[in-house]
């Protein structure tokens, strides 16, 4: 996969040299390439930013010099690329007034061949930006989560990170992503539980025995429960959305006991 970021802090990117996406980067199953937005600027101060139209607080990123940027980064991709390679990458534009970045965005991103992270800084690029390119290619503005950031740059690390675990050979052990939180399959909508190693008792707390009887049923139980009082407790609007027809007659008395019902009729638990 290839991946362009603009930026007006490429320095931002050095934890992508360590680590999962370092090595993946090493053996050349992600070729990422990161961009000084103030190379296509023209003037001496490398002015990427100008007063909101309408008035108000902020600096807006000007136009002309995203345009430049994102067309520059995109010839420069197309004729790098083999014969096979797509003629335009999907645009991704971080920014907290996009839609949600989910699990299940990361997977759509993780099947690209190539993707290009355009970083706002300030209160964001002149939207004419996301409105041009869009018309030739996909562009997504998307978010992190509810709070705001200075800039696009530590979520795009978020999003790279998670993109990248997904790619083939980039986990060690490949089962290591079928068991995530909000991976699709049996525990979908469940958060994962508690997990422990050795010793069996450290500082007089001990592991769950059940975890050292090696009776794979009651173990694989054991979790599912642990699972579900961790979604009550910390995501009761995901453990509203299980569907009823998820849970086995052992769930539901767990549920019941933990008086919290499942359906949209009542959120309450
Ligand atoms: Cl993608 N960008 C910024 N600046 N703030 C955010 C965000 C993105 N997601 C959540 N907050």
């Amino acid at each position: 996969m290839r991946l362009d970021i603009v930026s007006i802090f490429p320095e931002y990117f050095s934890p992508l040299d360590v680590s999962l996406i370092g090595k993946a980067r090493e053996r050349g199953t992600l070729d990422v390439r990161v961009h000084q937005l103030r190379d296509w600027t023209h003037d001496v101060h490398k002015t990427v930013d100008d007063t909101p139209y309408g008035g108000g607080p902020g600096m807006v990123m000007k136009p002309e010099v995203w345009g430049e940027a994102i067309d520059a980064v995109i010839a420069e991709g197309a004729a790098d690329g083999d014969d096979e390679a797509p003629a335009a990458p999907r645009i991704i534009v971080p920014t907290p007034s996009g839609r949600p970045f989910t699990q299940e965005i990361a997977q759509e991103l993780a099947a690209e061949p190539w993707l290009l992270f355009a970083c706002g800084r300030y209160e964001g690029i002149d939207s004419r930006v996301m409105r041009e390119y869009g018309t030739r290619m996909r562009v997504d503005e998307l978010s992190i989560g509810d709070y705001v950031l200075a800039g696009g740059e530590v979520a795009v690390l978020v999003m790279v990170e998670a993109i990248g675990r997904l790619l083939p050979g980039v986990l060690g052990n490949v089962h290591s992503a079928v068991d995530d939180s909000f991976a699709p399959g049996a525990m979908r909508n469940l958060l994962e539980g508690p997990v422990f190693t050795k010793p069996p008792v450290w500082r007089g707390h001990e592991v769950p025995e059940v975890l050292l009887s090696g009776h794979h049923g009651k173990i694989a139980r054991w979790r599912r429960d642990e699972a579900l009082r961790r979604t009550i407790a910390n995501r009761p609007e995901l453990a509203a959305a299980i569907d009823p027809a998820t849970l086995d007659k052992h769930d539901r008395k767990l549920l019941e006991e933990l008086a919290f019902r499942v359906g949209p009729e009542d959120m309450a638990h």
